[in-house]
């Protein structure tokens, strides 16, 4: 039998029941969202194209619990989650994707544009490793005047073989700059396995050495392990320590845009991103996730088409077709 006690003692230990508990909230949060846009793109409601992240939502709950605020971050057309774990209400961000008045660009920007400098969310790059060397600049300020906010830059691991991801990383580091670099290692840069293409098996954490900062490579579907490593990079970054680099192993379980879908070959050896919370929140005896689910559901807002659920296609439209 469960002994709830030594459970709760073992499990609520640096990380402690309310911050775990914001953490399951906040994945809860960007995975619902996440399913909801992709149902409002079957529906014909979104334009454009739109990026999806679900399966990653532990990255981006984790450093977003472990941020103070005041500090920036950045990150790319992937930006949904990012940009709803900083606080922004996800009825702004469904507004922007539906090209709504009530959007957080006001229906200008769409999915790929998301920004909001109220939250520090400092926006979305559409040109793979653009925002890192911006990144810099911010982090470079921050430094130049004092101030103790610490920039995150999150990129997907196609973005490592990319100039300007080695630029930035070289610049920071000589810097010494309070900017935490952050790679969704998904294992794809759109179709292609990134393995394929790339000289080292960790794409991002083999490159750390080379600019002197020590390799991190992190199970990124853990929200407590994300969590506990971005708080020790930001304490670092905050006490004038310098950069991080930090590769996240995580699984995307859509494809590189809604509709479509990945193989589901490897989807079997990842975790959920919210079932480690959820059993360690049941193990401790904390509140458990049934009711922080209901709670998040009732808190939930409606608005426009929040509610119709359209039946699935029996087959997602294919919008690939390769030449044999
Ligand atoms: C400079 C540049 N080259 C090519 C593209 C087209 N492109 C869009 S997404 C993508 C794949 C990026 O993969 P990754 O960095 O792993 O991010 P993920 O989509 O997996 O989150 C590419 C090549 C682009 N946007 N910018
Ligand atoms: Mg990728």
């Amino acid at each position: 039998m469960l002994d709830k006690a030594a459970a709760k003692n073992a499990v609520n230990d640096d990380i402690g029941e309310a911050t775990r508990l914001e953490l399951y909230r906040s994945q809860v949060n960007l995975r619902e969202s996440e399913q909801r846009a992709y149902d409002l793109f079957l529906q014909n409601l979104v334009k454009g194209t739109s990026h999806l992240s679900l399966g990653q939502e532990a990255v981006a709950a984790g450093f977003a619990v472990a941020m103070k605020k005041g500090d920036l971050s950045f990150c790319t057309y992937r930006g949904h989650a990012h940009t709803l774990a900083r606080g922004v209400p996800v009825e702004k961000v469904l507004g922007e994707l539906m090209q709504r008045d009530n959007g957080l660009m006001r229906g200008k920007g769409g999915s790929m544009h998301l920004m909001s400098t109220e939250h520090g969310v400092m926006g979305s790059y559409a040109i793979i490793g653009a925002h890192l060397p911006i990144a810099c600049g911010a982090a470079w300020r921050a430094q130049y005047k004092g101030d103790k906010d610490v920039t995150t830059c999150f990129f997907g691991d196609g973005t490592t073989n990319i100039g300007a991801f080695h630029e930035a990383l070289n610049f920071a580091a000589v810097w010494k700059l309070p900017v935490i670099f952050v790679c969704e290692n998904n294992l794809y840069m759109e179709y292609t396995p990134i393995a394929d293409v790339t000289a080292v098996p960790s794409p991002a954490g083999d490159r750390a050495s080379a600019y002197g900062l020590e390799k991190i490579v992190i199970d990124g579907n853990d929200a407590d392990v994300v969590y506990r490593t971005a708080q020790k990079a930001y304490e670092k970054a905050r006490a004038g320590g310098g950069p991080s680099l930090i590769e996240c192993l995580t699984y995307r379980y859509s494809g590189i845009r809604a509709p479509t879908r990945r193989s589901t070959a490897p989807r079997a050896s990842w975790r959920n991103g919210k079932s480690a919370i959820r059993s360690r929140s049941i193990a401790s005896g904390s509140s458990s996730s049934a009711s922080a689910t209901t709670s998040l559901r009732r808190s939930t807002p409606t608005f426009g088409a929040w509610s119709i659920r359209p039946p699935r296609p029996a087959r997602p439209r294919r919008t690939h077709r390769w030449k044999s």
